[in-house]
């Protein structure tokens, strides 16, 4: 049966306002949660991930949980491990004992940032199966994510399908957002894919629009059903006119995760 009631963590944040927008056309009926109050959503619920009796709760009769919340960015360690990586452990730790069966996790292209981006035309795509390369404690938790999400599979059955989103935002804003965008419509169709998709086990796939530029391989997204439908090439002209293309020189323009890679670190206070 197609699950109909899904949990939406993070529905307060940007891709939790656009999902919010777009999916219940899919016939999802929506829960709402977030740490932050939603206008115009008097019954979301408004919940830390640190809250386990509330996650307990929010989860229960859900079909599917859509985990978006945590902290988007980088951050200090300390922040990272609480939001990111304490909380994504009590939200698997809630659908586990309430028995939902999947979740489709949020994780980022910068679980895998370090590795460099593909420079010339023929170059091979990058796969799923290459070797995590956080480049961030924010890419961290996310690599952690992923691996929670195997072992969850593995050990209780609840499955995942793990998204290494790379930009999802209404357009492309920069050189590197043209290789990564996942324009808004292709972002519901994959996660309508990955809700819906048979025996997912724990998947790991790429999100992104099939852009001209693409730096990674798509195929699994393509397992689940996912057909994109976008292509941020007529954003290039104006971006590259503006910007100037990706020089392989700069250590910022030389792997997938971009400036993430040569940011400094937030340290704690
Ligand atoms: P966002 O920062 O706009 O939204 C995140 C939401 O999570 C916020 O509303 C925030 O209040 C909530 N949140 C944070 N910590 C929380 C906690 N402890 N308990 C409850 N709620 C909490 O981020 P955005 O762009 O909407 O991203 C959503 C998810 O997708 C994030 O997990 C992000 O890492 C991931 N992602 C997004 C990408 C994008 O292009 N938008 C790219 C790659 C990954
Ligand atoms: C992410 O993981 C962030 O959540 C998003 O805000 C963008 O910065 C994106 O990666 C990116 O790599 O551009």
């Amino acid at each position: 049966p197609r699950p109909r009631t899904v949990l939406l963590t993070g529905a307060a944040g940007g891709l939790g306002t656009l999902m919010r927008g777009l999916l219940p056309a899919y016939g999802y009926e929506l829960r709402l949660l977030d740490m932050l109050p939603i206008p115009g959503e008097p019954d979301a619920i408004t919940a830390d991930l640190a809250d386990t009796d509330a996650l307990r709760e929010a989860v229960r009769g859900a079909d599917a949980v859509l985990h978006l919340a945590g902290i988007s960015l980088e951050a200090s360690f300390d922040k990272i491990l609480k939001a990111n990586i304490e909380g994504t452990y009590h939200l698997y730790e809630a659908a586990r004992r309430e028995g939902v069966g999947r979740i489709v996790f949020a994780s980022s292209n910068h679980a895998v940032g370090f590795t460099p981006r593909p420079q010339e035309a023929d170059d091979p795509l990058i796969p799923v199966a290459t070797t995590h390369r956080p480049d961030t404690f924010y890419g961290l938790s996310k690599a952690f994510g992923e691996d929670l999400a195997q072992f969850y599979w593995d050990k209780y059955g609840l499955e995942t399908v793990s998204v290494r989103i790379g930009s999802c935002f209404p357009e492309p804003t920069s050189v590197r957002m043209l290789s990564i965008w996942m324009s808004p419509g292709d972002g519901a169709r994959l996660f309508h894919a990955a809700l819906t998709a048979e025996r997912v086990g724990h998947s790991v796939v790429y999100g992104s629009s099939a852009n001209t530029r693409l730096w990674w391989d798509l195929s699994s997204a393509r397992a689940l059903g996912y057909e994109p439908r976008d292509d941020s090439e007529p954003y290039a002209d104006k971006l590259v006119a503006e910007q100037g293309g990706l020089d392989p020189d700069l250590p910022e323009h030389a792997c997938l995760g971009g400036h993430f890679t040569t940011d400094p670190p937030i340290w704690p206070h």
